[in-house]
């Protein structure tokens, strides 16, 4: 297992470097990505960006103003890729992967080198300490980049991920000239019109079991299609189950092809959403996890509300 310092030897060591986000790319492995770019690149090497899943369009100012160069990778970086299940349609370079950056303790190793520490609420703030060993000043936009992986991946500063040292960084971001007002009111605030037609039937259709500890919503194709809904749209309706009172296991069943639905769960303490989820292949954090269930939706909503069920039983 490699620490920081390791990585940034062999990051300061290589050039043509690879750098790919886990697909359906959140905030976290993006601004990872594009941080890391944007500080390698001010080392004088070229660098690649790759990810199986288009870039976010509220997310494309992460990469403004970035030249990639067009070369043959030599070295391979992932960031906030905690299985090599996760890149996608880019599985198959999950095997060449010289380093993986990761902060999941779910983390499956594919790399040659890793370097895991699952205390960090965000990968970003692991690529904040690494950029500054590697001697590249934090300019406002590698700010930018960072503070948003680390608002995104704690929920605005809510979840318990968010330690004192999140906010001590998300400060430094801040002095550094992060945009943080701006950057939350993007990712947090403004609904796109499709979001808003997708939020009608979140409040419609979401279905209680369990007491009403256990809510659900189904994503199917249809629906999505209906309300213009895209993967954009998406990310934050898997918490907004979880913010029902009295809710402790929230998810939603999104359905990704035939008989294919991906569960994203999100759980209030004391509800581990991570142990549920690792029942059925997935991971993730303990209150935000996920797996994919290969099952007709009635039979994959009954098999993973019974699994739920069975951790709630322990509260
Ligand atoms: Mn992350």
């Amino acid at each position: 297992m490699a620490d920081m310092k390791r990585a940034a030897d062999l990051l300061q060591s290589w050039d043509r470097i690879l750098i790919l986000s886990h697909r359906s790319p959140d905030g976290d492995t993006l601004g990872c990505a594009s941080a890391l770019s944007r500080a390698l690149l001010a080392l004088g090497k070229s660098v690649q960006f790759r990810c199986a899943d288009p870039v976010p369009k509220n997310m494309a100012y992460l990469f403004a103003g970035i030249e990639y160069g067009d070369f043959e990778p030599e070295r391979i970086v992932t960031v906030d890729v905690a299985d090599k299940a996760l890149l996608g349609a880019l599985e198959p370079l999950g095997e060449r992967v010289d380093l993986a950056i990761d902060h999941h303790g779910t983390h499956r190793p594919f790399a040659r080198e890793i370097w895991v520490d699952d205390t960090a609420g965000a990968a970003c703030q692991m690529i904040y300490k690494l950029v500054q060993v590697m001697g590249v000043e934090i300019t406002p936009e590698i700010a930018d980049c960072l503070y948003t992986g680390i608002s995104t991946d704690t929920g605005c500063f809510r979840y318990s991920n968010a330690s004192p040292e999140t906010h001590r960084i998300a400060a430094s971001l801040l002095e550094c000239g992060a945009r943080a007002a701006e950057i939350n009111r993007a990712m947090f605030e403004t609904k796109s019109r499709a979001a808003v037609e997708l939020l009608k039937h979140v409040y419609g259709d979401m279905e209680f079991y369990h007491d009403g500890r256990c809510a659900v919503l189904c994503l199917t194709r249809a629906l999505l299609e209906e309300t213009g809904a895209g993967e954009s749209e998406l990310t934050g309706v898997s918490s907004f189950v979880r913010q029902v009172e009295g809710v402790l296991i929230g998810l939603t069943l999104q359905e990704r092809g035939e008989n294919e639905y991906k569960v994203s769960m999100r759980s209030n303490a004391p509800a581990s959403a991570q142990a549920v989820c690792a029942r059925f292949g997935g991971g993730g954090h303990k209150f935000a996890a996920g797996c994919t269930i290969h099952a007709p939706l009635e039979e994959a909503k009954a098999q993973i509300v019974a699994a739920c069920g069975e951790a709630l039983k322990a509260f």
